[in-house]
């Protein structure tokens, strides 16, 4: 059963398809290539994790820590990029794309569970496990090396389909399946992302400093109070951070609307009112938000990142 098969890769890939993926592509685990996992614990060693003490799990650097018996990840990509645009000014607050939406997590999840299934089905003793950054899986290596597309300077998965406007999310599993050949790397000698970034949080071309990222600010950091080195440069942002991905001429070029109806934007997604934000009840942030990614980002975390602008624009009235 656990041969290498060409035949069950095709059928894997058509019903991840069927399912309404937009990418897929295949990977082996095997020994030998440790670049990823030094890459990764570099990052950790420079303290470019900031308080996310989870990333440094050594499940993360040994997917057979994850999984014993997983010999193959089938990646799959999910197309979010919407039309909308958000207005001009500074009264508005910036929300990310990736929030405007259902929670991709919940939709990502219901496809990749049915592909579990389905899996299942085809045979004995087959085992899966999914996941869409919801686990120790360092989802844009895998995609990458199944073929989806390149980690670029800014750090994201990039597709010649869709640009960067993808979630990632994959299945472990002990088939041994046929995998892909690993994307090549496309960025050439651009470097607007890393020019456009207003904090300096590309620290070097593919490298992240999350002490540095606004959207690690905005969504990851519990304290009270933004660090004076961000606040300031915050532009708007409430919500994450798209400037790195706005500025990549492969969004601009490929960007292509999704066809997932979960993925259009909630209403006051595009273009909420930073005073409004700064002073939004706890009650008001439950119903705005429901089965949001946003609820990552607390009701006292949303205020202190309006707040935040209006006290960078000083359009704060004490
Ligand atoms: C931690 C994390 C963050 C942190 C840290 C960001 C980061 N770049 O690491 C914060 C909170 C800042 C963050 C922000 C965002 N995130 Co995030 N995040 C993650 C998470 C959980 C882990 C990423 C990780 O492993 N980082 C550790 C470092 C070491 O890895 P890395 O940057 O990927 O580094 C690799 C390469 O850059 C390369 N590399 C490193 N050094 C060098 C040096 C050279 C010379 C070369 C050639 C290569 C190279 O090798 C490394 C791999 O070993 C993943 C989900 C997951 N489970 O994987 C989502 C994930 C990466 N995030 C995602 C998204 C959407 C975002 C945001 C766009 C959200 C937003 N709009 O605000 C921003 C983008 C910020 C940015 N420019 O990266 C998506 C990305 C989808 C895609 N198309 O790539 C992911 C994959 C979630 C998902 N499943 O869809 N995120
Ligand atoms: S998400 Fe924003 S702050 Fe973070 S690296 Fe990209 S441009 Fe810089
Ligand atoms: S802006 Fe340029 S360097 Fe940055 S990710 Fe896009 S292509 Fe690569």
């Amino acid at each position: 059963m656990n041969q290498i098969s060409g035949t069950r890769s095709v059928e894997v890939k058509k019903k991840a398809l069927e399912l309404g993926f937009h990418k897929v592509g295949i990977a082996a685990v095997e020994d030998g290539d440790n670049t990823e996992k030094q890459r990764l614990q570099a990052w950790l060693a420079l303290g470019y994790h900031a308080d996310m003490e989870w990333m440094s799990s050594p499940k993360r650097q040994d997917i057979r820590l994850v999984m014993r018996e997983v010999r193959s990840l089938v990646c799959v990509a999910l197309n979010y990029y919407t039309p909308h645009q958000r207005p001009e000014g500074k009264e508005y607050a910036k929300i990310s794309r990736y929030a405007w939406g259902r929670d991709y997590h919940k939709v990502m999840q219901k496809k990749l569970k049915a592909l579990c299934c389905w899996l299942q089905q085809q045979g004995e003793n087959i085992q899966t496990r999914y996941y869409v950054d919801t686990g120790p899986v360092q989802d844009k290596v895998w995609a990458q090396r199944a073929g989806i597309g390149w980690i670029a300077k800014n750090s994201n998965v990039i597709t010649r389909e869709y640009g960067s406007w993808v979630f990632l999310g994959e299945v472990l599993t002990n088939l041994e399946l046929q995998p892909d050949t690993p994307h090549t790397e496309h960025c050439g000698s651009c470097t607007r992302c890393l020019q456009a970034c207003p904090t300096g949080a590309i620290a070097q071309p593919f490298v992240v400093d999350a002490n540095r990222c606004i959207a690690y600010h905005t969504i990851e950091n519990r304290q009270e109070n933004l660090p004076e080195a961000i606040a300031p440069h915050l532009q708007g942002w409430v919500a994450g951070c798209d400037i790195c991905q706005d500025v990549c001429p492969w969004n601009q070029r490929f960007a292509r609307t999704t066809d997932v109806p979960e993925f259009k934007p909630y209403p006051g997604n595009i273009a909420p009112k930073l005073i409004e934000l700064a002073q939004i009840s706890d009650r008001e942030w439950d119903e705005r938000f429901p089965a949001s990614a946003l609820r990552r980002i607390k009701p006292e975390m949303l205020r202190r990142n309006a707040r935040a602008n209006l006290n960078a624009f000083h359009l704060l009235q004490e």
